[in-house]
């Protein structure tokens, strides 16, 4: 990060957006939100703050797949009608994408758009009107850092809370948000979202423990906790075959069977020295919940998951008070996939250059797996963190070579701050290619040839 965040400025800003929303939000209200964990919770938030104020609205979510004009064509009113005129749009965890949204909000000036979002403005240096009707308040443009600082979830509960503080009770939802965008123990969150999760554990309106940590698989036992924990995930055991795990806890004279949470502190560290790892942490409960859904970071995954498989049970699920049979084996089958391959992906052999690694997965990984297993790799460091990582192989279907592509914040700090968006860019001007993505995560799509000069000239990208 540049320099300080300016909380005072943000703050000022915040109280201004209120204001705004006290005195402009008209009685048509659409709300659009982003298709994940962080996003799902933002747009219940306002659900629930809009439903306190008697306002009605219609909900949209947005997994940019087309472009804003696109996708606004069949939301917005008929351009200066009566129905205009009343609309008030708001946008959560998404719509930092100014370039592209300035246009499309300046020729419907009676719209008032409000822009709730923690991603980072791209060229926000180019960006030279403010139409009146857009109000937008992103804590990035503050010096605060919306992967660390700010989940999508806490920004609109900031919000929320001080249109009406009795926000507080959905604050689970906050939580939600916090767990799957930050993927961290909740000892180690930090600025808003420590404030916030700890106002919400001083409320009890979550509650937090500690213990050992096995993201993923909290709810399970502590067999099935080291074979499906996504984070960390546990070397020579993940993925592995129930009677090595079986066996593991034997010697340790530990009860296969035995709930992670129900972990004696002898036993814990027990584990964490036959691993190796430091995963002593805290993690978050949800009361009102019960199974995999009274666990923050586990509801979040399950969300996440649901978003891609089905989007009505993802909107539906934070209602529920435990998950369906069918829900359940999502989650499941998605888990073991992610583990399988992450164990795969150690196996297979890696080119490795001074600041990169290449690995091909030919059909050992389905291609819809690549994304996943790619950013759990790389959050895992199960590879050199100071490289930066690409991962994938051959199209069958137009004979393009597709990468995920991650690098994690070790790299980043070496690197003078250029990630992979930045990269991508940069191979994109020399190679071609359609891609694109953020700091840590992105993609491209090459053809042979140009992976294979990307694959000699990388260190010229980097
Ligand atoms: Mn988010």
């Amino acid at each position: 990060m540049a320099s300080e965040p300016d909380l005072e400025k943000f703050l000022t800003e915040l109280d201004n957006t209120v204001n705004h929303f006290l005195d402009q939000c008209g009685n048509n209200v659409i709300l659009i939100s982003h298709n994940d964990a962080d996003g799902i919770s933002s747009l219940h938030l306002i659900q629930n703050l809009l439903f306190k104020k008697h306002l009605e609205f219609d909900y949209f979510i947005y997994n940019r797949s087309v472009s804003w004009a696109e996708y606004l064509k069949g939301i917005l009113p008929k351009k200066d009608s009566k129905k205009a005129k009343e609309t008030t749009l708001f946008l959560t965890d998404i719509g930092s994408n100014l370039e592209e949204l300035l246009p499309i909000i300046e020729e419907t000036p009676y719209e008032h758009y409000f822009i709730l979002d923690h991603h980072e403005v791209e060229s926000y240096d180019k960006i030279k009107t403010h139409p009146e009707n857009l109000h937008f308040l992103n804590p990035t443009l503050f010096g605060f850092d919306g992967l660390d600082h700010i989940a999508g979830a806490t920004l609109v509960y900031l919000f929320a809370r001080k249109v009406d503080p009795s926000i507080l009770a959905q604050g689970w939802l906050t939580a939600i948000g916090i767990a799957g965008d930050s993927l961290r123990p909740m000892d180690k969150l930090e600025s808003f979202n420590r404030e916030v999760y700890e106002e919400l554990v001083r409320e009890q309106i979550v509650e937090d423990k500690e213990g050992l940590i096995l993201f993923g698989a909290m709810h399970e036992t502590i067999k099935n906790g080291l074979k499906y924990s996504i984070l960390p995930f546990i070397k020579d055991l993940g993925g592995e075959e129930d009677a090595k795990i079986k066996k593991f806890l034997r010697n340790l004279n530990i009860d296969p069977n035995k709930k992670v949470i129900n972990l004696s502190n002898a036993e814990i560290e027990k584990i964490q020295q036959e691993i190796g790892l430091e995963n002593r942490g805290h993690y978050c409960l949800l009361p009102k919940k019960s199974g995999l859904l009274s666990f923050a970071f586990e509801h979040a995954l399950l969300l996440n998951i649901l978003c891609f498989k089905n989007i009505h049970h993802a909107l539906s699920i934070t209602g529920q008070k435990s998950p369906s049979r069918q829900a359940k084996s999502l989650y499941q089958e998605y888990i073991s996939n992610l583990t399988h391959n992450l164990k795969e992906v150690l196996n297979l052999p890696k080119t490795e250059t001074e600041k990169a690694i290449f690995i091909e997965v030919g059909d050992r990984l389905p291609p819809s797996n690549w994304s996943d297993t790619t950013s759990f790799c790389s959050v895992n460091e199960l590879l050199d963190p100071h490289k930066i990582l690409f991962l994938g192989g051959e199209e069958k279907k137009n004979h393009m070579i597709k990468l995920s592509i991650r690098c994690s914040r070790k790299f980043l700090e070496k690197n003078n701050g250029v990630g992979v968006n930045q990269i991508i860019a940069r191979i994109k001007k020399e190679l071609g290619g359609i891609g694109g993505g953020h700091k840590l995560a992105g993609g491209i799509r090459l053809s042979i040839p140009s992976y294979n000069r990307l694959k000699e000239q990388i260190n010229d990208f980097i």
